[in-house]
């Protein structure tokens, strides 16, 4: 006989389609909260109507909760029923007020969802669904309540109570607690809910929005780190003012707060008027953060804030929508970032990151469109397809729209559905109505997963160029056969013996599977430009020859394009060296050094464009993978780009030696990056003298930048100082959490033979614990995508991934099923490899007591 209890249940699927409004409202909730880490007492008052025909029984949500009193209408009542985690409540008439108790324990809360403990703190994170975690609650983004909270606790040890909106009211009881009450005015879907009750101390500011209220912002963290939260208070300010420029969107509470917490599954979350963040992308100083750690604060404190309107203000209708706040405010924050420093660079950076996790994910068995037609767990849908190619999404738009038409129609969208829940068919209706566009056709980016392939090829005769563009989406799961998609692509033509521009540049739409572009009037032989900006997220498969990207690398007047010629250069280079085992690297290093050589470029362009593509990024654009032969051919280039140029390396590295104290300015900035780049190049080159020239940078490094930077390059390398330097770095930073995170993950990235042993042994070591995200991530998630490490043939890193994965699913199944895809990667491997990475994901699927988070991911893995 089956034993129900152990035989594996399949979650349920949700589909889209299935979308039904809710059948009661909750205008307006109140909370008691008598706050304790053991035991923590939740008392909700609810003001339910009804929204559907009379019958609908009123049914909220709850995830390991026991209703220890229901009461309606302030009478106790015993006929109510749990059916699949929902508390089924029989109600006669159209309003109610519904009353329940639970018990949670913060304690024992390893999910980190729901209200839990993090470093004697209690915090909460309800989205997408741990509010059910916290009290009975229809959980469901379009169920928009306005919140009293009133929160008790012990004083001694949680001095500070926040909660969302204003603060109304706070006193001292008689036994040594204290409360507080807090109102948030602006209507709010549940998983926005945030509370905070802990032993912290206040950056405080203030900042005027233009139409002159005044707004006190503080920054909550342990005292000791206070001196670490300046970065994120400006940052803070500097968003603020920004989106009140550039979007027209000013801030509508008296207070805005945000908490650093150390124990969070993800990077941020933004709660109506108290964000509350990974201290990892709050803390900065010098000493402990990286330049590139700054750049991620700035970019996600801007992030949480806009989300203030684009998520909060209008939210999204049902987790489907998802893209709706998140793309839009990826694009958001990405445009913000831009007008911060150098806009090329972090066009470079964001197209970089695109391709590194968007691409795999839409050539894998997880792929899905931007708006997902089904899911079994919504957690394993906050993917870089949701943000970062819904951001891409809404770039596009505002392209074909242009900068006045798409300010217009955001405005509109946000007039229209402020204090709603809305969907992606509203925003993209929006851009319709005020952009006077049809985009009925370019709706299929939101249904179509995969990413376009483009072949582009120029004719030239007789004073007549031929463009001829042709497009193909490869099929995906469940997806097999793709209509074509309209592409913006910005192009232009250069004149291969001047170099000078043929005509303007031009925005074609390519909305069918093929195309033919005439230029008339092209004289001299035009070489093509095109996807300037990355302007659609596709590849481009064109005829251009070496010759012709090395003429680009150096002519073209869009530096993305730049980049993009010298990059496909390098690919190409790559590729065929991976696949015959040599390769000619004249045209690269000719490239390169005109390219370092050229006065115009500005030095943080210049630092991105002379860095090959990673491993994976190689790997990505062949048949099989194979592993050795993409990390041979790549050492193999920058060897040989670091013997050929090995003096203009070592003039890079001595000129841009810094001889101020650490600023974080963009030239100061742009110099420690080429300085580090150029490091690389000289170890690359075999230079006798390269360990110590790295290990002096690292002991007289003034920063993390510079110290980390030649933590990293020693840390691939066999000198002796390697241990050393590791040591110093480690005792140095005993204590700091973050920083110890960088230790584990340079170690993990380390392109040695040795790494997968080292990494083993890593887990083992007693600073490092699956209870804390940011080490999990530190060290399995960077194992994960270190090309060459994880995919070693015996199959010993898969392994390490499964065992870590399944240990790490007990304690918290949403940080779990984020550390699983690398093993999805099987198709693009040998069979050998392809074996035993599915043995591992089978291993997977059969353990008992598997989380629904991971179960899909692993089962769709297995079948994609
Ligand atoms: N909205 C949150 C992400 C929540 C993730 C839930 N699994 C942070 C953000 O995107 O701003
Ligand atoms: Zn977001």
């Amino acid at each position: 006989m089956l034993d129900v209890l152990t035989a594996p249940a399949v979650p349920a699927v949700k589909r889209r389609e299935a979308y039904l409004p809710p059948a009661w409202l909750v205008p307006e909730v109140a909370l008691d909260i008598a706050l304790d880490p053991a035991t923590t007492r939740v008392h909700a008052r609810l003001n339910v109507t009804r929204n559907a025909a009379p019958g609908e029984p009123l049914r909220l949500d709850g995830d390991g909760l026991t209703p220890l009193a229901v009461r309606v209408d302030g009478v106790a009542i015993n006929d109510w029923r749990i059916e699949h985690d929902q508390l089924v409540i029989p109600l006669a008439g159209d309003a109610h007020v519904v009353e329940t108790e639970v018990e949670i324990a913060p304690d024992r809360n390893t999910q980190l969802m729901g209200l839990y403990s993090s470093g004697g703190n209690l915090c909460t994170q309800c989205e997408a669904e741990g509010f059910r975690r916290i009290t009975f609650f229809p959980d469901r983004p379009d169920v928009l309540a306005t919140y009293r909270v009133r929160m008790t606790a012990e004083k001694a040890r949680y001095p500070v109570l926040l909660a969302n909106g204003d603060p109304i009211a706070q006193g001292d009881n008689a036994d040594g607690t204290h409360w507080a009450e807090w109102h948030d005015p602006f209507p709010k879907p549940s998983y926005l809910f945030a509370l905070v009750a802990g032993d912290l101390a206040c950056n405080r500011g203030t900042y005027v929005t233009r139409s002159g209220r005044e707004v006190e912002l503080g920054i909550w963290v342990r005292e000791a780190d206070l001196p670490k939260t300046d970065h994120a208070l400006d940052a803070l300010k500097t968003s603020m003012a920004w989106d009140e420029r550039v979007y027209g969107r000013e801030y509508d509470l008296d207070v805005f707060n945000i908490v650093a917490v150390d124990d969070f599954n993800f990077g941020a979350m933004e709660n109506k008027g108290l964000n509350i963040f990974n201290s990892r992308y709050i803390l900065a100083d010098a000493d402990t953060a990286t330049d590139y750690d700054y750049d991620a604060i700035a970019t996600v404190v801007a992030h949480e804030y806009f989300h203030n309107w684009s998520g909060n203000r209008v939210t999204c209708r049902d987790w489907f929508q998802l893209s709706l706040k998140e793309g839009f405010t990826v694009f958001r924050d990405q445009g913000f970032s831009a007008d911060q420093g150098s806009a090329a660079v972090k066009r470079i950076e964001d197209v970089r990151g695109l391709r590194a996790s968007q691409f795999p994910e839409d050539s894998g068995p997880l792929a899905h469109p931007v708006r997902p037609e089904s899911y079994q767990e919504i957690a394993n849908f906050y993917t870089s397809t949701i943000y970062n190619k819904g951001a891409e999404l809404i770039r596009m738009m505002a392209t074909i729209l242009g900068p006045v038409k798409f300010r217009a129609a955001c405005d509109l969208y946000f007039d229209r559905f402020d204090g709603t829940a809305a969907t992606c068919e509203d925003f993209v209706a929006c851009m319709e109505e005020a952009g006077d566009v049809d985009l009925a056709r370019f709706r299929l980016w939101y249904s179509q997963a995969g990413t376009p392939r483009v072949s582009a090829s120029l004719v030239h005769d007789g004073g007549r160029a031929t463009l001829r563009l042709a497009q193909h989406v490869p099929p995906t799961p469940g997806q097999s056969d793709k209509q074509p998609m309209v592409l913006p692509l910005r192009l232009r033509l250069f004149g291969a013996e001047t170099g000078e521009p043929l005509g303007p540049e031009q925005l074609v739409l390519l909305d069918g599977t093929s195309e033919s572009i005439v230029f008339d009037g092209i004289a001299e032989r035009p070489v093509l430009s095109i996807n300037r900006g990355f302007s659609a997220p596709v590849t481009i498969e064109s005829d251009r020859t070496a010759a012709d990207l090395a003429f680009l690398a150096r002519h073209d007047d869009d530096p993305f394009a730049r980049y993009e010629a010298m990059q496909q250069l390098m690919l190409d280079t790559l590729v065929a060296g991976t696949l015959e085992g040599r390769a000619s690297h004249q045209a690269v290093i000719d490239a390169v050094a005109d390219t370092l050589d050229n006065p115009a470029l500005d030095p943080a362009f210049i630092a991105e464009a002379v860095l090959l593509p990673s491993e994976s990024f190689i790997g990505d654009q062949l048949m099989t993978v194979d592993p050795e032969a993409v990390y041979r051919a790549r050492e193999a280039l920058r060897g040989d780009l670091g013997r050929a140029l090995a003096e203009r390396w070592r003039y890079i590295y001595e000129t841009n030696a810094s001889t101020a104290p650490y600023e974080y300015t963009p030239a100061a900035k742009a110099a420690r990056r080429i300085r580090s780049v150029a490091l690389g190049y000289i170890a690359a080159s075999g230079a006798s003298d390269a360990a110590a020239l790295a290990f002096r940078q690292f002991e007289r490094a003034d920063n993390m930048t510079d110290r980390q930077g030649a933590l990293t390059v020693l840390v691939s390398g066999d000198s002796d100082l390697r241990e050393a330097a590791l040591d110093i770095f480690y005792n140095r930073y005993a204590g700091n959490s973050l920083v110890l995170d960088k230790w584990f993950q340079t170690q993990a990235l380390s392109s040695r033979t040795d790494t997968p042993a080292a990494v083993a042994a890593l887990a083992e070591h007693p600073d490092f614990t699956l209870a804390n995200p940011n080490r999990a991530r530190s060290l399995i998630g960077a194992f994960a995508v270190n090309q060459r490490a994880f995919n070693v043939a015996d199959g010993t890193g898969y392994r390490f991934l499964a065992d870590q994965l399944i240990a790490l699913d007990r304690l918290n199944p949403q940080t779990a099923a984020k550390l699983l895809p690398p093993l999805g990667r099987w198709r693009r491997f040998d069979p050998a490899r392809a074996a035993l990475m599915r043995a591992e994901l089978e291993r997977i699927v059969g353990t008992p007591g598997l989380s629904k988070d991971v179960f899909e991911q692993a089962s769709k893995s297995l079948e994609g």
